[in-house]
């Protein structure tokens, strides 16, 4: 492509809708394909789901996969940066209780840059990788009471850490496997989704990283961007009281058809940019189909996965009537134990700051040879009264 090629060609009908699909940069970090999905690095999702987070963690700061002496020394570095500040703790203690999960993110992550920032981005990038799962287990605990943090161990692993500090009442064998792939699968998103696309354009104006991440933890905080996830298991757990074999195809069709024939919306289904199903709720029915088989919820999603797409293709109405990453996630983590579906967007919060942070180092550090990408500046047309 030439430097003058004409890629996208604004005019009027584009105004005013929420820059949707306008081209306005690069991102060599990940990518989405409407047709064959979400790529990181230039490697298909459902390639990365099984590997070890951390090897996935790498991939995306430097685009391309760690040999063993690579992988190694990344995660030492990551050890070595994973004490957090008993200050951020102290700060979470004093929170009100009914405050939101996700307020509480954006309290801890605010803390932290107070704490640990160094304004380096590299190195805070570092530090916040580090140091996230330990604030977040911190969260679930004080805030749910499930009493006090329990110390770090990161030599277990970034994950296995994670799930050790949670120490969740009622934890099942496979949670561990579980957060590994779904933090995988949300790491990263591409550059123009609304958190990453929020967080970058703070970055641009020279905000520190921990303030950047705030500002992109808020935007995911919203209904209709992260908090959809939690709102999936709702909609499940709805249908589910009205319908008692969740295998039962008629009854789950006549029950989404009534739905939408109401002007109802069928969570966990329909995407911005893809027209097929995810391949993160691929990979995730797949899971399901090893950790939860029997699980009345997740055969619920199952036979809404074939029954859904059927109804909403029939309709002809959504772009793409296939099952999101969310059809599935909530149903998982509740039948591994994480049964409080407000957590849900902390949990999407903890892995998505990862890609959220590396495309920030990428923006600031290496972009335009260097130099960075300049300060974020839109142009918005006077629509008001002439004087
Ligand atoms: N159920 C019912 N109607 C749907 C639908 C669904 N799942 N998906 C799309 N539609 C309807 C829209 O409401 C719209 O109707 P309108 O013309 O009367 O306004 C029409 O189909 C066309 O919409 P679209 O172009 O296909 O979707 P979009 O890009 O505007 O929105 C999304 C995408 C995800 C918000 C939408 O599909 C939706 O609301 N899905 C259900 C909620 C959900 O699962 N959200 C999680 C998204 C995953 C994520 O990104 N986190």
């Amino acid at each position: 492509m030439s430097e003058s090629e004409v890629i996208f060609k604004i005019t009027k009908e584009h105004l005013d809708t929420g820059l949707r699909g306008f081209p306005v940069g690069t991102c060599p970090n990940s990518h989405v394909d409407p047709m064959t999905g979400l790529f990181y690095g230039g490697y298909a999702i459902a390639d990365l789901a099984e590997k070890q987070p951390e090897e996935v963690i790498y991939l995306l700061l430097k685009r391309e996969l760690p040999d063993a002496a690579q992988l190694s020394t990344f995660k030492m570095d990551i050890i070595a940066n994973s004490r957090l500040d008993k200050g951020v703790i102290e700060h979470l203690r004093t929170l009100p209780k009914h405050g939101h999960p996700m307020k509480w993110l954006l309290a801890a992550l605010n803390a932290m840059g107070m704490y640990e920032g160094t304004g380096d981005y590299y190195k805070d990038y570092v530090n916040v990788v580090a140091q996230l799962p330990e604030a977040v287990a911190a969260i679930f605990r004080i805030r749910s009471g499930w009493g006090d943090p329990i110390p770090s161990k990161p030599e277990l692993g970034w994950i296995e850490n994670f799930v050790h500090m949670l120490g969740a009442p009622g934890a099942s064998k496979d949670l561990t496997h579980l957060m590994k792939v779904f933090a995988i699968l949300h790491f990263d998103h591409g550059g123009g989704n609304l958190s990453t696309f929020v967080g970058k354009a703070i970055a641009s104006g020279h905000e520190d990283m921990y303030g950047s991440l705030v500002g992109a933890m808020a935007a995911l905080a919203g209904p209709l961007h992260g908090m959809a996830n939690q709102e999936c298991l709702r909609f499940l757990k709805s249908i589910a009281k009205d319908i008692k074999d969740p295998s039962d195809e008629k009854a789950v069709y006549a029950y989404v058809e009534n739905l939408l024939a109401t002007g109802g919306v069928l969570f966990g289904f329909g995407h911005a940019v893809l027209r097929v199903e995810d391949p993160r709720a691929t990979v995730q029915y797949a899971l399901g189909e090893q950790i939860a088989p029997k699980d009345p919820l997740f055969r619920l999603a199952v036979t809404l996965r074939k029954v859904g797409s059927e109804i909403l293709i029939k309709k002809g109405k959504a772009a793409d009537p296939y099952p999101n990453v969310d059809a599935v996630s909530g149903c998982l983590m509740q039948a591994c134990g994480l049964s409080d579906e407000n957590y849900y967007t902390v949990l999407f919060g903890l892995s998505r700051c990862v890609g959220i942070a590396g495309q920030i180092v990428y923006e600031r550090k290496e972009a335009r040879g260097g130099k960075g990408i300049p300060i974020v500046r839109p142009s918005y047309l006077y629509s008001g009264p002439k004087r």
